[in-house]
């Protein structure tokens, strides 16, 4: 049986697994398994495993959509793909001229489709419009551009080789994010020490040296109470410190101001645990704080980011074996960041990006001093790691997508993502998709945001098509991804569609690789080779890596060093020193406090709920709530219950957990019910159960750099749902 090298973009973990090429040629019939079947080596969910059933599922779109009644009602004629294309270039040249091309927005999810290959944002430079939003803006994309106003780069933890992990509420299963999760029980294996922060009891701290049983939101609070201990205990490398940082007195009068008794206050977590725990990171090093999209959806969300920078550069583990590595790019491999042309943007367009004067930080106002700098270290202008560092804000989009302020958005193209069911505040995203002129999606299925659109284009799977991945600009690593069958229909890559797209609005010269194939073999073209040698040859290709390059070139921020003060956001107007920021007053109607997170092991996000063998294993959205609130609450095991905020509310199953703390409820990610026929105006089940629209975005609930939501520590109530 011929076999392909496959990399599953079931979720953004990208495992690389084995595909037998089935006879029949149909995506259904393709078998999936793991590359090293052994214990703690074999990198497979249960949701790669089912894939190929996913594909080959009826509802899957194969042929261009165009809505034919009212938006929503769920009527819809197939039309091909070259008359769809025709009229979505017709429609949105309309919008251009008649509003300029930053009336355009876009919202990708840019890992699972795979085949972008810069091409998105390079379309958008070339068109003129800034306006480019992604899941990445709460997920590892904002990380990513907060790291670089520290120390330039975003690092990637060496597990094979450190002695310590702290996970700041990161909770990877062998069911999510398996390669991580088999990463830190391997270095558990060797001796490494595991440090877990989570309010809840999870998966990862019932394995943990120590368990730091925090409230939700207060991680920033409790990153400056270690430091607090590693300045006062001296604990910290001094050399580094002298030598490599800028306002470590500001930082240390800063933290003097975060007396331990005030930090278990903020966390409450006792003052000798919290000691234990930073003497525990900062003595059993090379250590690792691997990225947690915890941080990324908070209220204090930059300076918890950033304070987890200071603790891993202060204690001496950036660009050390063992500690977390700054890899920069692969030098013989066309990067997407190279291929988004940045540069073509004029500068009077970058300044119309939305969000750049209220949210500025990972806009291209918010990143410009970084230009120069990377230029300097990294050798190119525009490193977009995670695709995060040029962005605009998205809650700022919708609004100007719903009521035209400061500007109309007229168009707007989601591709691969659940846009709808995937932000802060869904009532403000419908109203703004309404809005449009043009709503063109990219998708499998008719997700509740495709319903909305004009045009759902029918989008290929990882199964079937070429692809190659370096961890979203992250890492320097590259690897490979084989196409296992045929598409089905006219199911085409991203690549595809901006390109056909590109010929028609007049940007073909800029487009010169008529296919996903041609851009592929055009990126390795340094290497000599062509992609399917590649493919065959190298499971993963990169080159030798160098610790502690700094040394030669210093760290690729505005003073060359390690930024513990920010210059950059000294300069956009912000504390440049990490802080915290109070939650506001407590209201007596919302009592208790709601995250949400802990992913189904059976789904990614908003997908995979229509493939039976998964869904069978979890058939309804679950809340997490303790015995003592529920009773309160008035609910038994399995009752629906409602969950409400100040924004709206949800309808959830109760499950009674003592896991959970008491005064904390859990709320389940991307509910809706695929099953569920269109047009009763719930949008297939999203209206009853999306946490999207349970999650405010007022600026309480914002940060204030970057402007993303808050959704660890909501106020919320709970009580039995009535019909
Ligand atoms: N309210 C709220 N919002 C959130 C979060 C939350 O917890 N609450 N979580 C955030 C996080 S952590 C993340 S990572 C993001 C994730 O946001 P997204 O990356 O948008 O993830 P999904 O919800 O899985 O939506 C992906 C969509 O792409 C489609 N799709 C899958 N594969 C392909 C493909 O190969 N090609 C095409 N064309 N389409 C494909 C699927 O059918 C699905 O509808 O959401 C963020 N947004
Ligand atoms: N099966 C499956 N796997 C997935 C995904 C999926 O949808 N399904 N999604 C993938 C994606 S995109 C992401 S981002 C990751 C997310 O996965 P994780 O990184 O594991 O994050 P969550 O599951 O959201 O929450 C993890 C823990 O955070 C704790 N927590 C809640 N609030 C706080 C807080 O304020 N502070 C701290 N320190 N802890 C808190 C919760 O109790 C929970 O145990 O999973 C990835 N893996
Ligand atoms: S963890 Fe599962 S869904 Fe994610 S890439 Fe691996 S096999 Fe695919
Ligand atoms: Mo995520």
């Amino acid at each position: 049986m011929l076999e392909k090298r496959a990399l599953c973009s079931g979720c953004d973990i990208y495992c690389q697994v084995r595909a037998e090429v089935p006879e029949s040629g149909k995506v259904g019939d393709v078998s999936v398994k793991a590359i090293d079947p052994r214990p703690l080596r074999a990198n497979i969910c249960m949701k790669g495993v089912h894939a190929p059933q996913g594909f080959a599922h009826p509802k899957r779109i194969l042929h261009p959509l165009k809505r034919v009644g009212a938006r929503g009602e769920g009527k819809w004629q197939e039309v091909s793909w070259d008359a769809a294309l025709d009229d979505i270039a017709e429609r949105l040249s309309k919008v251009v001229a008649r509003y300029g091309p930053e009336a355009l927005a876009v919202s990708t999810s840019q890992w699972n489709t795979q085949t972008d290959n810069g091409a998105g944002r390079r379309f958008m430079n070339f068109l003129g419009s800034p306006n480019w939003i992604s899941g990445v803006a709460i997920c590892a994309g904002n990380t990513a551009a907060v790291n670089r106003l520290v120390y330039g780069w975003y690092p990637y933890p060496d597990y094979p080789n450190t002695q310590c992990i702290v996970l700041f509420g990161h909770n990877p299963k062998q069911h999510s994010w398996t390669p991580v999760y088999n990463a830190v029980r391997r270095a558990q294996q060797r001796g490494a020490k595991l440090i877990v922060l989570d309010p809840r009891k999870s998966e990862n701290a019932e394995q943990a040296d120590l368990w730091l049983p925090l409230k939700p939101g207060s991680d920033a609070a409790m990153c400056l109470g270690w430091l607090k201990v590693i300045l006062d205990e001296e604990l910290y490398d001094k050399e580094f410190v002298a030598k490599w940082t800028v306002g470590f007195d500001a930082l240390r009068e800063r933290v003097n101001e975060f007396p331990l008794e005030r930090v278990a206050a903020l966390t409450g977590v006792p003052v000798a645990l919290i000691q234990q725990a930073a003497r525990m990171y900062a003595t059993s090093g090379p250590a690792v704080i691997p990225w947690t999209p915890i941080t990324d959806q908070q209220r204090n969300s930059t300076s918890a980011i950033r304070l987890m920078c200071i603790l891993r550069a202060i204690c001496g583990n950036l660009d050390v074996p063992g500690g977390e590595l700054l890899h920069g790019f692969h030098p013989d491999i066309v990067h997407e960041s190279e291929l988004e042309r940045h540069d073509v943007l004029s500068d009077a367009q970058k300044s119309k990006q939305l969000g750049s004067t209220t949210h500025p930080l990972f806009t291209y106002r918010g990143m410009a001093a970084l230009r120069e700098p990377a230029k300097r270290v990294w050798g190119y202008e525009w490193p977009n790691l995670i695709n995060g560092c040029y962005m605009a804000n998205p809650s700022a989009t919708f609004r100007a997508m719903a009521d035209g302020d400061p500007y109309p958005v007229k168009a707007f193209f989601t591709l691969g993502n659940n846009t709808l069911m995937s932000f802060a505040n869904m009532q403000l995203i419908q109203r703004a998709i309404l809005n449009q002129d043009l709503v063109v999606a990219v998708e499998h299925f008719r997700t509740p945001t495709a319903q909305l659109a004009d045009y759902i284009l029918p989008g290929d799977a990882w199964l079937e098509r070429n692809c190659l991945a370096d961890g979203f600009g992250w890492t320097a690593i590259y690897r490979p991804s084989q196409k296992v069958v045929d598409a089905p229909g006219e199911c085409h890559s991203v690549y595809d569609f901006w390109r056909d797209l590109a010929v028609r609005m007049g940007l073909g010269e800029h487009f010169p690789w008529e296919s996903n194939e041609a851009m592929l073999d055009h990126r390795l073209n340094r290497l000599g080779m062509d992609f399917a040698t590649f493919a065959e040859k190298h499971p993963y290709h990169a080159p030798p890596f160098v610790h502690q390059k700094y040394r030669e070139t210093g760290f690729a921020t505005p003073s060359g060093r390690v930024e513990l003060f920010s210059s950059v956001l000294d300069d956009l107007g912000f504390d440049p020193l990490p802080y915290w920021r109070d939650a506001p007053p407590a209201n007596p109607a919302f009592p208790l406090t709601m995250f949400m997170g802990v992913r189904d092991d059976e789904f990614f996000q908003t997908g995979h709920r229509h493939i039976a063998a998964l869904r069978a294993r979890k058939p309804d959205p679950t809340m997490f709530i303790h015995a003592a609130d529920a009773a309160n609450s008035g609910l038994a095991e399995g009752d629906w219950a409602s969950i409400i905020t100040p924004q709206g509310s949800v309808k959830l199953k109760t499950s009674i957990r003592a896991d959970m703390p008491q005064g904390v409820v859990r709320v389940p990610h991307g509910w809706w019910l695929p099953e569920r026929e269109e047009g009763d105006g719930t949008l297939s089940g999203a209206w009853e159960f999306a946490d999207a629209q349970i999650c405010p975005d007022d600026e309480d609930h914002l940060d204030r750099e970057q402007g993303i939501p808050h959704m660890k520590g909501i106020a919320c109530r709970v009580q039995p749902f009535e019909a």
